[in-house]
């Protein structure tokens, strides 16, 4: 056995030294390798030689090309209206009706008053949390209003426009801001965790871009059940660079998933600006890389983005395919009420964009110059939305909580000796000491 093995290696250690003497003859050692040149006057030129690989044909080509890490035109940036809500000569967009516009406005301004009022409420304590769309209404606004009310939405967290459009009253968005007993998640989550089955919005996570596969998986079943719908998912630049995101693109690319992936691409990750999150050119080209149709759109412009969403799902639905969508907007607030964004950026910048970039007044702009809307419209809509949103807070406060027993259940069939021994506990404890606790929550 041992001699066997030692002529084994005796007959390698002879094969190397014949390889590197190979190496060493003159013939492969000059600049130019044998095997490089291929081209010759019998020969086809290397221009016209492709290699039929999965996917396509691959040009093969002469010279190393090491494709650039950046470009230097970006992508460009599909727009409608201008600044002042003019609409730009020679573009192309989706007619809007009156009846839609206005109601997209009506949305847009009820969405900022309610953002108002709930920051309010949470600096004056009456809730734990909240979280604005500041600056993305019309994100929210447009996207929801160019979507079927059978798609289905898997949101990240800014994205309560949506849900608004849809029909989810501002007494439901108090509801669950005040964890009452009518909210739909039994008041086991912070505020701003909205789900809806009715609406078909699924509950946010607060768990960054978790939504995003289960997105394609939904979009997936849609397509099996043969349904006239697509999922529609949103996330951050900051979702970006979960891995989620990646393994939600390549699925839904490979299995043409009827998905629309809409990304609020708003400068910031909490306090991480985009240049600290990646150094590729946004977003839409990594959709382009993963084999998704893709656009860039300005995501202050209400009418960019109607038309893009609208056609995007026109896509999604019919041809069965993915579709991305980077909206570039600025997070015009706070991160959330745990936040102070001036501590990371200046406040010129801000000023600058909630200035010269409000997506509202640039609506508002444009239906006005319509003959859509006026002064007192918009006096009279302001003032009704905030005497509505101080009544449902009123009235979100008044109502009592969800009972203590919502704590425990819902999650086993039969709850486990230990839950059953906590829950003992606590209500042991409320009654010993019930000055320490709200008396609005039914034992
Ligand atoms: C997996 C995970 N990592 C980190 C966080 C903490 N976190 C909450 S929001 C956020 C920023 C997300 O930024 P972006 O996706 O750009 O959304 P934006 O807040 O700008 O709308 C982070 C890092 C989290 N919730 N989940
Ligand atoms: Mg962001």
């Amino acid at each position: 056995m041992m001699k066997k093995s030692t002529t084994i290696l005796t007959h390698f250690k002879s094969r190397i030294t014949h390889l590197l003497a190979d190496r060493r003859k003159p013939h492969l050692t000059n600049s130019h390798p044998r095997r490089f040149n291929c081209t010759t006057a019998n020969n086809p030129s290397i221009h016209d030689q492709v290699i039929d690989f999965p996917g396509g044909n691959v040009k093969f080509i002469p010279h190393m090309r090491f494709l650039s890490e950046s470009t230097e035109n970006r992508v460009p940036c599909y727009r409608v209206l201008n600044n002042n809500g003019d609409q730009i000569s020679g573009t192309q967009s989706v007619q809007v009706s009156e009846d839609v516009a206005v109601k997209m406005y009506n949305d847009m301004v009820a969405l900022q008053t309610m953002d108002t009022i709930f920051y309010e409420a949470q600096r004056q304590g009456r809730i734990s949390f909240y979280l604005t769309t500041s600056g993305e209404e019309a994100i929210n606004i447009a996207s929801a209003a160019a979507l079927s009310m059978d798609d289905v939405i898997f949101p990240q967290y800014r994205e309560q426009g949506v849900l608004l459009w849809r029909g989810f009253t501002l007494q439901e968005f108090a509801n669950q801001c005040f964890s009452n007993k009518f909210d739909n998640g039994k008041g086991r989550q912070m505020p701003i965790h909205y789900g809806s089955n009715k609406h078909n919005y699924v509950t946010v996570s607060s768990t960054i871009a978790t939504q995003i596969p289960h997105a394609v998986g939904a979009a997936y079943s849609l397509k099996m059940d043969k349904k006239d719908a697509c999922a529609v998912t949103y996330f951050g630049d900051g979702g970006s660079s979960e891995g989620d995101f990646h393994a939600g693109l390549n699925f839904a690319a490979v299995m043409e998933a009827p998905v629309i992936f809409i990304c609020r691409n708003n400068g910031w990750a909490i306090s991480t600006p985009t240049s600290d999150q990646f150094r590729s050119d946004g977003i839409v080209v990594k959709g382009q890389a993963y084999g998704v149709r893709s656009i860039r759109v300005d995501g202050n412009d209400a009418l960019a983005i109607y038309s893009a969403v609208q056609a995007a799902r026109q896509m999604a639905v019919s041809e069965k395919r993915p579709i991305l969508i980077e909206a570039l907007t600025y997070r015009a607030g706070h991160h959330s009420t745990s936040d102070d964004s001036t501590k990371y950026r200046p406040a010129k910048e801000i000023d600058w964009w909630k200035s010269t970039r409000d997506p509202v007044a640039r609506f508002r702009n444009w239906i006005e110059r319509n003959g859509w809307w006026n002064d007192i419209a918009e006096s009279e809509l302001r003032n009704s939305l905030r005497q509505q949103l101080l009544q449902t807070i009123h009235v979100a406060e008044s109502v009592e909580k969800p009972p203590l027993a919502d704590l425990f259940n819902d999650v086993y069939d039969v709850p486990p000796s230990n839950l059953c021994q906590q829950e003992k506990w606590l209500k042991e404890t409320v009654k010993k000491h019930p000055h320490e606790y709200p008396t609005n929550i039914p034992m």
